[in-house]
């Protein structure tokens, strides 16, 4: 160990410099391992990846653009970056000359909101999915007694909604609204939604109203580099994204924006898109500071990995086993939001099971697999939500395949009917409900046996990533 190491500890092991930490992320690590992910927004990212976020890159300020920084010493950085930049674009199939990309976004809401502040202005007006119906925060969301979303507060914003009989998205209302509200901006994009976005028909309705088309393909990003779902791309002004979702890089946030020619108006003048500037000057010096440069490296090699055959083959049975999770619980009698999916999600609607999402998660919880409850369509209240939302891309990178999925199926359907065998057997709320499940001898058996039989499961299957961490 050299002098600077003894004195300042900068060289020590985690383990021994920090045992609380480090037992914890062991103990997180366990946790992966054991369960079964099901969260659909999440993934389990490369070792690669893992390396270039463990890099000394962490500790570099680099605000500006490549080649005009604020600090020295960017030589290396400028070139991460600019690679980062060229493999976005070759990604996604797109030409340079048209689209341009900025990688420095921390995350998928830091790049919604560097758009809206770019392109739409103080109270300009955004039309987004409503969040109870599977849209995000970042698109706007407010209740009748609060703005929620900073989105909400800063700008103006109207929601569409899906139809609540049929659970697509009502694009003929959205366009009645549409010509109502006038927004500057309409963001095509969902957090849980399992069918592909019409985007020529969002194309359509922002023309007419001389609004900016958004994507936010967070969810699907891997899906639209595999090219296996509706490509935004096609048709929208401007595409944001996380990374760490299908697209299975490090945490972090994409903006791609057209260039060249918006439109041309009827006496000829043609009207430039001038967004590069604007959205790049919103990023940094408008909402961030020094980009965070291990993330852009290992979104660099993500997008590498997204480049491969090998990635198609993961994006396509990503698709395959939320197909094949769809079919086996509507075989068990479970309803599906849409009746089915086109992508990595399902929205499983437990109403008619006479349980709620809160329950259904919590019990899933506890049998160690991770899932979300979520507001189904027509849900009164989203602090109950009926739903559960179910996501195969984390477990289709430790090579499950559709039999495998069948039996997760399996093991969701016997934590569910245990939840409703508490429920039969306690008071109304989810405190007697959490009450009996922590507390009574033999539902703590039942639970503990089922949880035994996930992790023995989960065990077969490799953790992709970092051996320690
Ligand atoms: N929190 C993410 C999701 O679960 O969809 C979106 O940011």
């Amino acid at each position: 160990m050299n002098g600077m190491g003894d004195r300042w500890n900068m060289t020590t092991d985690i383990r021994d410099e920090d045992p609380e930490i480090s037992q914890i992320i062991i103990k997180e690590k366990e946790r992966q391992r054991k369960g079964l992910e099901l969260i659909a927004s999440e993934n389990f990212t490369s070792k690669a990846v893992h390396q270039a976020l463990g890099s000394c890159l962490t500790n570099k300020y680099s605000e500006g653009q490549p080649g005009q920084r604020y600090y020295g010493g960017n030589e290396f950085i400028d070139q991460i970056e600019v690679l980062c930049q060229k493999r976005a674009l070759e990604a996604y199939g797109l030409d340079s000359e048209k689209w341009g990309v900025n990688v420095q976004p921390l995350s998928g809401s830091p790049a919604n909101f560097a758009v809206y502040t770019a392109l739409v202005g103080p109270h300009g007006r955004i039309m987004g999915l409503h969040l109870p119906d599977g849209g995000h925060l970042s698109h706007g969301f407010m209740t009748p007694s609060k703005k929620i979303s900073a989105t909400s507060v800063y700008f103006e914003s109207f929601p569409y909604k899906v139809d609540p009989m049929t659970g697509l998205i009502d694009y003929d209302r959205l366009h009645e609204n549409a010509k109502m509200f006038l927004p500057k901006m309409i963001v095509a994009g969902v957090s849980c939604y399992s069918r592909n976005l019409d985007y020529k028909r969002f194309r359509e309705i922002a023309n007419e109203n001389d609004a900016y088309l958004m994507a936010d393909m967070a969810h699907v990003s891997g899906l639209v580099a595999a090219g296996l779902v509706a490509n935004p791309f096609e048709y929208c002004d401007i595409v944001t994204t996380t990374t760490h979702k299908t697209l299975r890089g490090p945490r972090s946030g994409i903006i791609f924006y057209r260039k060249g020619v918006r439109k041309v108006l009827k006496n000829g003048t043609q009207v430039m898109y001038e967004m590069e500037r604007k959205i790049n000057e919103a990023v940094f010096p408008g909402l961030q500071g020094g980009p965070h440069n291990h993330q852009i490296a290992g979104v660099a090699v993500a997008l590498k990995q997204a480049c491969t055959p090998e990635f198609k083959v993961y994006q396509q049975q990503v698709i395959n086993n939320a197909r094949t999770m769809c079919t086996a619980m509507q075989k068990r009698g479970y309803s599906i939001v849409t009746g089915g999916t086109d992508n990595h999600l399902i929205l499983v609607d437990l109403r008619p099971n006479k349980i709620d999402g809160a329950r259904g998660e919590k019990i899933l919880e506890e049998i160690g697999i991770a899932i979300n409850k979520n507001t189904c369509p027509g849900d009164k209240s989203a602090l109950k939500p009926s739903g559960l939302r179910i996501g195969t891309p984390a477990l289709t990178s430790r090579n499950l395949k559709e039999a495998d999925f069948e039996q997760v199926v399996d093991f969701i359907d016997r934590g569910i009917k245990m939840a409703l065998e508490i429920q039969a057997n306690c008071g109304p709320t989810l405190k007697e409900f959490n009450a009996k499940l922590h507390e009574d001898e033999s539902v703590k058996a039942k639970v503990a046996a089922l949880k035994n039989d996930v992790e023995t499961f989960a065990l077969a299957f490799p953790l992709p990533g970092h051996e320690d961490w």
